[in-house]
């Protein structure tokens, strides 16, 4: 099956649900026959990026790796969903020109942060609020909201990722990926 290839990019704060709905897009893209690769921290940050934490510079670089190795992947004809945080609009936007823009696809996973931090599933904003995680996005670090996404996706309120997972694969539809 011939396919053109792509990067789905999942932005947002930590635990909007960007893994959750990343995977979910994965999955049904995997049923549909489509080739793909899912790129996230626990895939990056273990191993070519071990050596960066999360200061300005190093989320700067942590970013700028990914999108060369989502390049590759591109490039070998997958369909890439890459999901980062990646706060800061300059690497988005340097994001989409390396990869080119009628293969990029920004895809917002919105949710405040009252609400994330109300879940804290993982217990990160409690430790943050302690001190004892420094450089937390939305925290002690900044999250710049895209202004444009190729996809909002409501990520605060009702919708269950199986909902916001369809609307990325429409959007891909409509984009002619699909
Ligand atoms: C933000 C942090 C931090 C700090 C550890 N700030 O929800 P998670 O746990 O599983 O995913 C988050 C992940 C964010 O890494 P990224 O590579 O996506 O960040 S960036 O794009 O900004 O480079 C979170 C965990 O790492 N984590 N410390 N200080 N998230």
């Amino acid at each position: 099956k011939g396919q053109r290839p792509a990067v789905v990019w999942f932005t947002g704060l930590s635990g909007a649900g960007k893994s959750t709905i990343a995977n979910l897009v994965e999955k049904r893209l995997h049923d549909q026959g489509f080739h793909t690769y899912l790129l996230d921290g626990d895939n990056v940050r273990h191993g070519l990026n071990a050596d960066l934490g999360f200061t300005d510079a190093d989320r700067v670089e942590n970013i700028r790796r990914v999108v060369e190795v989502a390049w590759l992947l591109a490039d070998a004809g997958l369909i890439v969903l890459a999901s980062f945080i990646a706060p800061f609009r300059a690497e988005r936007a340097r994001a989409r020109e390396r990869i080119g823009a009628e293969e990029f696809f920004e895809v917002h996973v919105d949710a405040p942060l009252e609400v994330v931090e109300a879940r804290d599933r993982k217990g990160l904003y409690a430790k943050a609020r302690r001190g004892e995680l420094a450089n937390f996005t939305g925290i002690d670090s900044p999250y710049e909201p895209p202004d444009a996404p190729d996809v909002h996706l409501d990520a605060g309120g009702t919708h269950a990722p199986e909902e916001l997972a369809d609307q990325v694969i429409e959007r891909l539809r409509e984009a002619g990926v699909l």
